[in-house]
């Protein structure tokens, strides 16, 4: 067997479906024996685009997304997409073709030492020198992206080892990552803890939605009468009409929900990367007491030394904790209350450019229920991560960790090869889908239709709106923009334009129904973004 058909064998023996990338001259040799593979091959507009497609692809199944690439520009182009997934803990397998191994001592062309430039956005990387290893690297590389806490392994192939014979070799036995139970011990300490704390919260991060704990972190939250944040990539782990919910945490100014952090005695962190959201933002005083649950140890910070840390499967420590501690008898009732009512203000607000609050509450309403939305950086991430709440956990994605932009439009198209029979959109800024509208393209050719929404500002609205709070004047934050509409036409998709705030639910309602690439340019007020930033600064605590 060649090395490049064994190494499409460990592929295909990891259950690997779809690979994103883009063919080049040194990774022919895979190329060719993807033609006769069980595999699907992706071909995408740029290998940026190609690596969050593996990045939302990792997120949403937990199987690792894989992405492929050429030597040089061609890894390089994947780098962003491969650290978003790695920051964010998610997994990625990332492939690039190598120059021969004949001809890397010296000066050549478009070689780049690819092991190392990929080393502090990986957890994994290696470079195939002898093509026997090939079955335990592609093992070793899925198992390390795949074990908690997820990450991206990168494996680079060179042109001369792809073509070599390897006989007699074959892909290694696949098996299941053990994830410990936490001792019983432990349990009972954190038990302990939470039956004496007089207010305790639950702050719940992407750790629960990866472990597939929403279920238990629900129950746990009912039976011990607990309120419950969650961080941004932890979204739809509780409903937002739950009782128990007191909204997202991880925006960098004051918010209603820091009232419950305020007021907290016992904060039990479940499933928290500290990526996310700074434990010095909800833990200045460091007087609260942190019971750590997760399937890893507490990362070290000055401002998060927990009591407790119960480290093992979520599920089986959430349930093992919930039959032990006694329920809370008491409830912030009041503090739910303003986070309702603040996030309710200006749902149906007729405003024209539509107002952020309104734009968010219309996706509520279409979206939340039933799609998997995929969120773009910027203001509206700051919007949508603050008031948009789905009703399942993984079905809003937000890249929290890394924060790139560009993810919304080639996450769609994932999302959409995972889910088929799933609604999936895409929400981003005007400059985020310009950064990767060309994986339209992509996905009308290979049939993945999506929403795609564009808070049209004509500019990097989160930055002008950083440089309003520290200089009060924005500074070369703007752009124009083409007709979005045209654009989208262009490419053969559908094309809407919002021109009164009324007209978005029923553009959404068509944009899903018509079942292709469709794309909703929605100019957006964003006066409101200062405003937000002015009544928080004067927020006074409901409790
Ligand atoms: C790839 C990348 N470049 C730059 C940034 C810094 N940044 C964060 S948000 C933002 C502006 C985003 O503009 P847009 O997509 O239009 O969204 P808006 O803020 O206007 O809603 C920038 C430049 C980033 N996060 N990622
Ligand atoms: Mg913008």
């Amino acid at each position: 067997m060649k090395a490049a058909e064994l190494f499409v064998r460990c592929l295909e023996n990891e259950g690997v479906e779809a690979v994103f990338g883009i063919p080049g001259e040194e990774n022919v040799d895979i190329m060719d024996v993807l033609l006769d593979s069980s595999i699907r091959f992706i071909t995408t507009r740029h290998e940026q685009g190609a690596a969050f497609m593996a990045d939302v692809y990792g997120r949403l199944t937990g199987r690792a997304g894989v992405c492929l690439a050429t030597l040089g520009p061609g890894a390089t182009n994947l780098v962003t997409g491969v650290a978003d997934a790695n920051m964010d803990h998610a997994p990625v397998v990332a492939i690039s073709g190598q120059s021969a191994t004949t001809r890397m001592h010296k000066e050549s062309h478009q070689h780049l030492d690819l092991v190392n430039l990929f080393r502090p956005i990986s957890k994994y990387r290696t470079q195939v020198i002898e093509p026997e290893t090939i079955p335990e690297v592609v093992r070793k590389a899925f198992k390390e992206a795949q074990a908690e806490k997820p990450g991206v392994s990168f494996i680079d192939l060179p042109e001369n080892v792809a073509k070599m014979d390897v006989p007699g070799k074959s892909p290694l036995l696949v098996q299941k990552p053990m994830q410990p139970i936490a001792p019983a011990e432990k349990i009972a300490e954190a038990a302990a803890l939470i039956s004496t704390a007089k207010y305790p919260l639950i702050m719940a991060g992407n750790g629960v939605i990866r472990a597939r704990a929403a279920g238990q972190l629900v129950r746990f939250a009912e039976k011990l009468n607990i309120p419950v944040a969650n961080t941004f990539m932890a979204k739809g782990v509780m409903p937002f009409s739950h009782p128990l919910w007191l909204g997202a945490v991880g925006l960098q100014a004051r918010d209603f929900v820091a009232c419950g952090f305020d007021r907290a005695d016992v904060i039990i962190s479940v499933g928290y990367d500290m990526v996310e959201y700074h434990p010095h933002l909800w833990h200045a005083d460091k007087e609260k007491q942190i019971v750590h649950i997760d399937g890893a140890p507490a990362e070290v910070d000055e401002h998060y030394i927990p009591a407790v840390e119960v480290v093992g499967n979520i599920g089986v420590s959430l349930d093992a904790m919930a039959a032990r501690a006694r329920p809370q008898e008491t409830f912030p009732a009041a503090l739910w209350q303003a986070i309702m009512n603040e996030l309710s203000e200006h749902a149906d607000d007729p405003g024209f450019p539509v107002k952020p609050q309104r734009l968010v509450w219309d996706l509520q309403r279409v979206l939340a229920a039933r799609c998997i939305v995929i969120c773009d950086v910027g203001a509206h991430k700051m919007w949508m991560a603050r008031m948009y709440q789905p009703e399942r956990p993984n079905t809003c994605i937000i890249s929290n960790g890394f924060s790139s932009m560009g993810i919304a439009v080639p996450g769609a198209v994932a999302a959409k090869l995972a889910f088929p029979n799933q609604t999936v959109a895409a929400v981003t800024g005007d400059a985020g889908f310009m950064m990767n509208s060309q994986e339209i393209e992509t996905a009308l050719r290979i049939g993945t239709p999506m929403v795609i929404v564009i808070w049209n500002d004509g500019g990097y609205g989160l930055i002008a709106w950083h440089q309003l709070r520290r200089f009060g004047r924005p500074s070369y934050a703007d752009f124009s923009n083409p007709d979005f509409v045209k654009y989208a036409e262009s490419f053969g998709a559908k094309g809407y334009r919002v021109r009164a705030a009324d007209e978005l639910v029923p553009i959404l309602r068509q944009a899903i129904a018509d079942d292709t690439v469709a794309v909703i340019d929605c100019p957006v007020d964003y006066s409101e973004n200062m405003k937000l930033t002015e009544r928080l600064g004067k927020l006074v605590c409901p409790v």
